[in-house]
């Protein structure tokens, strides 16, 4: 363990997360065939190929890739017809509501669950009108939202069931890819995604009847040359982009090795110390993907809050994030949606979240450095606090 008394700061930045990338040889082999065919875009053959492995990862046809996640879920969105309002969680990252309002649908923000700070199925159904036409949920950080409540609530009332599965890729619930459960679900391959694609999104939907309809909106409405049967987009994604896709998906396993690694050890160092909170382990059956370290800052246990915290960590050099602070109801674009029920526990822990570095490159030891720096910052405050405290008395 490095010696608390003289923790110096770490000599390059450590960012929250930095993007996996395959051996350049390997990726230089694929670009060939780029250059061979001079076929950048538009449906060409290595996003057919991409497609193809996807559509065998997830075990169905109804896959669809997009440009990116935002786009996707904006598409997803339109091409199932959704419209009113939408029950949906405001602490995500803010495209989650960005893709029901540019669908002109009204997102009803719902409260989470303290543990895993998805939507509170409880809250869900109370806030369910006759305008209601969906549930957008997000598997936030990659925990599972309460998959068998919120698709109970979903068939009772007749709602669609749609889920913001950006951080997701890779998790499975009793041997079955996330995406198998909900009429929809939404990845991101986005550069800080523990899986990516440069840039990309992937729609996965239930319904075979979709494909054609996401296929048209993505590339403008063109059903052939000479037809246009809707008034659809550009959200292709690109040669490059699948290249990419297709020479990190080798890796999946190991980045997710590397995770459950860096996870375990956090959670080691950390579970202890007073102030610091760490979500529970996930159930048996889930494959986790360990794409986050999301920690919650007490600050009265703690000696500090949350924001401290941060700002101290950047003068070691960690730069960790804040997601997601603030919450989506609270940016000033959709400050005038009237919020019909309490957010207590969104707001409480919106305000304690600190997102740790974790990524495949992350060494052991600078993990160890990490939760040095925050024992050693905790433990500096604790000391001062009881300091003055005596002096006080
Ligand atoms: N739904 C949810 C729940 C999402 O989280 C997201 C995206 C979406 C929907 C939309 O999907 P996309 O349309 O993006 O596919 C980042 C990402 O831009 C965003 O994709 C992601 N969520 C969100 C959670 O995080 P920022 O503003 O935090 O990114 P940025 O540029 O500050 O990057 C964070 C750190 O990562 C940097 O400090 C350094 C490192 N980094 C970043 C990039 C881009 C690298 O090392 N290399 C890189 O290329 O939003």
């Amino acid at each position: 363990m490095t010696d608390v008394k003289k923790i110096k700061p770490f000599e390059s930045p450590i960012y929250v997360t930095k993007p996996f990338l395959p051996p350049i040889e390997e990726f230089a082999e694929g670009l060939q065939e780029i250059w061979d065919t001079h076929r950048l875009t538009n449906n060409g053959p290595v996003l057919q190929r991409f497609t193809r492995q996807l559509s065998h990862y997830f075990q169905t046809d109804n896959v669809c890739l997009f440009a990116n996640g935002t786009l996707a879920l904006q598409i997803g969105l339109q091409g199932m017809g959704i419209s009113g309002e939408v029950i949906t969680t405001p602490f995500t990252f803010v495209a989650t509501t960005h893709a029901l309002f540019w669908n002109k649908i009204r997102p009803v923000f719902v409260d989470i669950e303290p543990d895993y700070y998805t939507l509170d199925p409880e809250k869900v159904e109370a806030a369910i009108t006759p305008w209601t036409t969906a549930i957008l949920a997000v598997h936030v950080f990659g925990y599972p939202a309460n998959l068998h409540t919120l698709a109970d609530i979903a068939r009772r009332h007749n709602l669609k069931l749609i889920y913001d599965a950006a951080h997701a890729f890779g998790v499975e619930v009793g041997g079955k890819p996330i995406a198998h459960f909900g009429d929809m679900s939404m990845f991101s391959f986005h550069a800080t995604k523990l899986y990516h694609s440069l840039e990309g999104g992937l729609l996965n939907f239930q319904d075979s009847g979709l494909k054609d309809t996401f296929d048209y909106l993505k590339n403008f409405g063109f059903k052939s040359q000479v037809e246009v049967v809707m008034p659809g987009t550009n959200a292709k994604m690109n040669e490059m982009q699948a290249l990419m896709g297709i020479h990190v998906l080798k890796y999946l396993d190991e980045i997710i090795e590397k995770g459950r690694q860096i996870d375990a050890l956090y959670r080691e160092r950390l579970a202890a110390v007073p102030g610091i909170h760490l979500p529970p382990s996930l159930p048996e059956d889930i494959r986790c993907n360990y794409a986050y370290t999301p920690i919650e800052v007490y600050e009265k246990e703690f000696g500090m809050n949350r924001d401290e915290l941060y700002e101290k960590l950047k003068k070691y050099k960690v730069f960790t994030r804040r997601y997601f602070y603030p919450l989506i109801c609270d940016f000033a674009c959709y400050k005038s949606i009237s919020i019909g029920a309490s957010l207590e526990v969104a707001r409480k822990v919106s305000e304690r979240i600190l997102t740790l570095p974790t990524y495949f490159d992350l060494s052991l030891d600078d993990v160890q450095k990490i939760c040095d720096i925050i024992i050693e910052i905790g433990s500096k405050e604790a000391d001062h606090q009881s300091y003055e405290l005596a002096a006080k008395v």
